[in-house]
């Protein structure tokens, strides 16, 4: 049988910040960027609160001033990404050991296939309440942890009972734990495509799952399909270990050889939003950009520059790799141009803040 753990720690900022100032236990707590600078609250966004704090209605993502609306007596900290990251780290390595194959998703999140070591629901679920249990004696933090045939489902599973939760959805159980739950539920399902369901009378993921498939490629394409699949519990996606990119690069071969400037500069242009595409897509920022050329005899040349900050908008990149292309001034024409960054560092793709 396959048993996958996706384990999710609860309201994982303020939480490590509870554990650091144990007086603030039971207390509304909300960690945000931008509040050691602004003794008004008035500017940045709250990045997490304790479950305390979300009894007033606060959340991820809400102006600090609105929480601060919300509950004036709450404890308002600045955000300690280090902190977090050092404790990030521990959780992870450790839950490593306890898995076959082991994907970290965020900051907070990772998936365990712990296909070889389970034998049973039953043993699934005592092999997820001894992590538990062992994430709080060693850091003081809880998690929830969610137990499925697959990620998905697991994801989801994690997700149904907070904080502190631990839910196993049985292979045989799956369709009673999706029909009724909103399609909301379902990761990767924003506002957005919960307004075009609901526009075909679609709310709950039973619904979506007795659809025609056909309508809704028409509505989503391919990911209409990959909606109905989820929907019936099929996810045959595998947990995978995401080994650290060192570099991102793209490349192109010319029609034919050139010295033509406007065709070199179209292409570079090309280059440059195709690495800026897959940068955005894996959650990177880089310091290093290098232009690659190659000339009509074979020879490669390259020149790079590394900035004083990180970064990752297109238009650094464009900026730069038209200034190092007016360092190759040879003579002869060009056959391929390519463009890398490196340097690279990953940010969390669920942070929508700083
Ligand atoms: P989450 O796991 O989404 O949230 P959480 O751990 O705070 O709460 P929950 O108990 O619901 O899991 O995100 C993990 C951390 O990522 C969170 O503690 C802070 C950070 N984060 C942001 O900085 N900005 C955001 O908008 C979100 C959603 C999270
Ligand atoms: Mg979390």
């Amino acid at each position: 049988m396959k048993v996958i753990l996706h384990v999710d720690m609860d309201s994982f900022f303020s939480a490590v910040e509870v554990r650091e100032r144990p007086m603030l236990k039971g207390l509304p707590v909300v960690v945000g960027m931008g509040i050691e600078e602004d003794k008004e609250k008035k500017r940045g966004v709250v990045s997490t609160c304790s479950y305390e704090a979300r009894k007033y209605g606060i959340h991820s993502g809400m102006a600090i001033s609105e929480a601060y609306k919300l509950c004036s007596d709450a404890n308002f900290l600045p955000v300690n990404r280090a902190l977090y990251e050092k404790v990030s780290e521990e959780i992870m390595s450790f839950l490593r050991k306890y898995a076959d194959k082991f994907e970290q998703m965020s900051i907070d999140e990772a998936f365990l296939d712990v296909s070889t070591k389970i034998r049973s629901w039953q043993e699934a679920k005592e092999y997820a309440m001894m992590i538990k249990r062992e994430i709080k004696k060693k850091e003081g933090l809880s998690c929830s942890v969610g137990v499925a045939p697959n990620k998905t489902i697991a994801k989801m599973a994690s997700d149904f009972v907070k904080p502190d939760g631990l839910t196993v959805v049985e292979e045989e159980k799956l369709t009673d734990f999706l029909s009724n739950l909103d399609v909301k539920k379902i990761p990767g399902v924003g506002a957005k495509t919960e307004r075009v369901l609901k526009g075909l009378k679609i709310e709950k993921i039973g619904q979506l799952a007795s659809y025609d498939v056909q309508k809704l490629v028409e509505k989503f394409g391919k990911r209409g399909y990959k909606l109905h699949m989820i929907a019936k519990g099929i996810d045959e996606s595998e947990v995978e270990e995401r080994g650290e990119r060192k570099s991102l690069s793209r490349e192109m071969t010319l029609e034919e050889d050139t010295r033509d400037n406007n065709t070199l500069i179209e292409t570079i242009n090309e280059l440059a939003k195709d690495v800026y595409e897959a940068l955005k897509e894996e959650s990177l920022i880089f310091r290093t950009i290098s232009v690659k050329v190659k000339l009509e005899d074979f020879s490669i040349c390259t020149k790079a520059k590394t900035l004083k900050n990180f970064c990752s908008d297109l238009s650094t990149i464009n900026n730069i790799t038209k200034k190092l292309m007016r360092c190759f001034n040879e003579d002869k024409r060009i056959r391929l141009l390519g463009i890398k960054l490196s340097n690279l560092k990953k940010i969390d793709k669920k942070q929508k803040t700083f």
